[in-house]
């Protein structure tokens, strides 16, 4: 059965991997992120290459108003998310806490929590209405256990895993489940954008280790969500 997969952060990264992945199964797909042009450009491609209708919104998670009114517009049009995919997320500066940049501290709020909180306050009573729906949180082995100079980034993908279980808890008398995948080192632009764009100081992150690919979470986040309903994955480290 084709479903409809919502990601958001899906212009780059495991977003942008997990599309792809779920392209190839044949499922439609809604993808949210900033950058609208590289959004247009994943669309242009998963639209001749496979069997899919790709719709591409240009969303910022951490403004309520936008995730209100996309929410909003699905709602009109009778679109069902089957799979909603929070991928979007950040880390901003990698410094002793004491030393770290209120800037970087409040990005990382408000988009790893806050975002993730308006995304799934607004779509959730969707699935709700119809009793269906799973929704897929991307964590973090930083949020199981902390290290240095990350303790905000670390919080924040602690604090991904806990909404998780508590929206688990609180959808306990319905089919709607979730599932919190929390990978570990991922190769992605996540370490240029924590250097705010110095890419020799992300390569050396990667160096002399074999980092997770994106397609790797990409292939287990498909995993997850193809399993009958009977099955409910919470959690995969
Ligand atoms: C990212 C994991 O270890 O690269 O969430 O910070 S790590």
């Amino acid at each position: 059965m084709k479903k409809t997969i919502f990601i958001t952060g899906a212009s780059t990264g495991i977003g942008k991997a997990t599309a792809i992945e779920f392209a190839k199964e044949g499922h439609n797909l809604i993808l949210c992120a900033r950058q609208i042009d590289k959004l247009e450009t994943i669309k242009e491609m998963l639209e001749k290459q496979y069997e899919v209708t790709v719709e591409v919104h240009k969303l910022d998670v951490t403004d309520y108003d936008a995730v209100k009114q996309l929410s909003e517009k699905l709602k009109q049009s009778n679109v069902n998310i089957d799979v909603l995919i929070n991928n979007a997320g950040v880390a901003s500066g990698l410094d002793k806490f004491q030393d770290s940049d209120m800037a970087d501290i409040e990005k990382m709020i408000n988009v790893n929590i806050k975002g993730l909180i308006y995304v799934i306050r607004e779509l959730l009573p969707l699935m709700i209405e119809r009793n269906s729906g799973h929704i897929i949180n991307i964590g973090s082995t930083a949020g199981i256990v902390a290290y240095s100079k990350a303790a905000v980034y670390c919080a924040t993908k602690s604090a991904v895993k806990l909404l998780s279980d508590g929206i688990r808890i609180d959808t306990i008398d319905t089919d709607i489940k979730i599932t919190t995948v929390q990978p570990g080192i991922v190769e992605t632009d996540f370490s240029t954008v924590r250097f705010h764009g110095d890419k020799e100081m992300a390569k050396a992150i990667y160096e002399g280790i074999e980092a997770l690919k994106p397609e790797d979470i990409a292939e287990i986040i498909v995993y997850i969500a193809n399993q009958p309903k009977r099955v409910q994955i919470s959690d995969i480290t």
